[in-house]
């Protein structure tokens, strides 16, 4: 996010090493699904090829889950590696660079954890992860993330729509927005002792953009439990805005009336917008937004991608914001 004038750009990690092993023992259940999607057989070929390139290394638990019939939910778009996907990370709770989060995101304690509901809500209280879980089966979500920053990857994240939790928590009708706090530990998380932000990581949607089916609460990528450095154990992952608002390792969700004031907002308002929905034409003060390097792509010919208005869901999620000014409301 804070980009310095003298952005090294992007430090290519090197090609993930597949073992046999892993594809053989931990990756075939979640080949094998996609292979038969309903794409047919040729292009189970290439669905199976592309898995077999981006497979995650088989090292932390398998996530099983169900194909996502939800509108926008899938992509034909190539996945970015799960070694690109999980060494450039932007979680400042551990470090501004991009390579801090894989190197010291080990430290993460996810085990207890448990998510604070309350504000406005008919059930408030403390549920486990393991409740939370269980609330709704699984799904595979093949979504674009667009950094602020100008980068973008294509991740298939596991979870269900952040609405099943809504509508188990039954938010009263004076709720309008909803907040979410992540985890702020100094004894894990050396980044926290840095004023680059006003911990806890604190963001927010308004209730229907958290009640959108797209808006992915997310426990696992790549048929695997998410990474440490990607958010671990539970993340939002909201695809139409930039990735800042996809807050990650969740441990608090309240209801409330008032727009929250956001751990961005705070430290620069002019710059990140309670909406920040990814728009090429509202350029960010000090770069443009008009288009973005696909992770993986950064090859020395590799062309920048052009970006597109909600990061390509429009036909999803444009009808949220019908009549409002996008450029007052960035
Ligand atoms: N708690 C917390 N959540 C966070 C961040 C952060 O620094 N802390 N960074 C955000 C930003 S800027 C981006 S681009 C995405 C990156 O997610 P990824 O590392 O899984 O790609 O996480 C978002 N969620
Ligand atoms: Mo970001």
């Amino acid at each position: 996010m804070l980009i310095r004038p003298t952005d090294r750009g992007y430090e290519h990690p090197t090609p993930s090493e597949i073992t046999p092993r892993a594809l053989v023992e931990n990756r075939r259940a979640w080949l094998a699904r996609l292979a038969t999607g309903a794409a047919g057989a040729a292009l189970a070929g290439w669905a199976a090829r592309d898995a077999l390139a981006q497979a995650a290394p088989g090292q932390l638990a398998p996530l099983p889950a169900v194909k996502s019939t939800v509108a926008g939910a899938t992509t034909m778009e190539k996945l970015t590696s799960y070694k690109d996907a999980s060494s450039y990370n932007n979680f400042y709770e551990f470090g501004t660079d991009k390579s801090d989060p894989a190197r010291l995101a080990g430290r993460l304690k996810t085990e207890p954890w448990s998510v604070q509901i309350d504000g406005l809500v008919k059930k408030p209280g403390r549920m486990a992860l393991e409740d939370l879980m269980k609330l709704a089966p699984m799904e595979e979500r093949i979504y674009r993330l667009r950094c602020v920053e100008g980068w973008s990857m294509v991740i298939p994240w596991v979870g269900y729509s952040l609405a099943e939790l809504i509508r188990h928590v039954e938010p009263l009708g004076s709720a309008r927005f909803v907040e979410f706090t992540t985890l702020a530990d100094p004894a894990t998380m050396p980044g926290v002792r840095s004023a680059v932000l006003d911990w806890p990581y604190v963001e927010g949607l308004r209730l229907d953009e958290a009640q959108h089916p797209l808006t992915l609460l997310a426990f696992g990528m790549y048929g695997e439990v998410l990474p440490k450095q990607n958010g671990a154990p539970l993340r939002l992952v909201v695809p139409w805005k930039y990735g800042f608002k996809s807050a990650k390792s969740l441990v608090r969700i309240r209801f409330t009336d008032r727009q929250p004031v956001t751990a961005w907002g705070r430290a620069a308002p002019q710059e990140y917008g309670f909406y920040s929905n990814v728009n090429p034409n509202v350029d960010h003060p000090r770069w443009s937004q008009a288009t973005e390097r696909r992770i993986g792509e950064d090859g020395l010919f590799a062309k920048k991608r052009k970006t597109l208005l909600f990061n390509g869901y429009e036909a999803q999620v444009a009808s949220l914001y019908a009549g409002m000014d996008l450029k007052a409301n960035f």
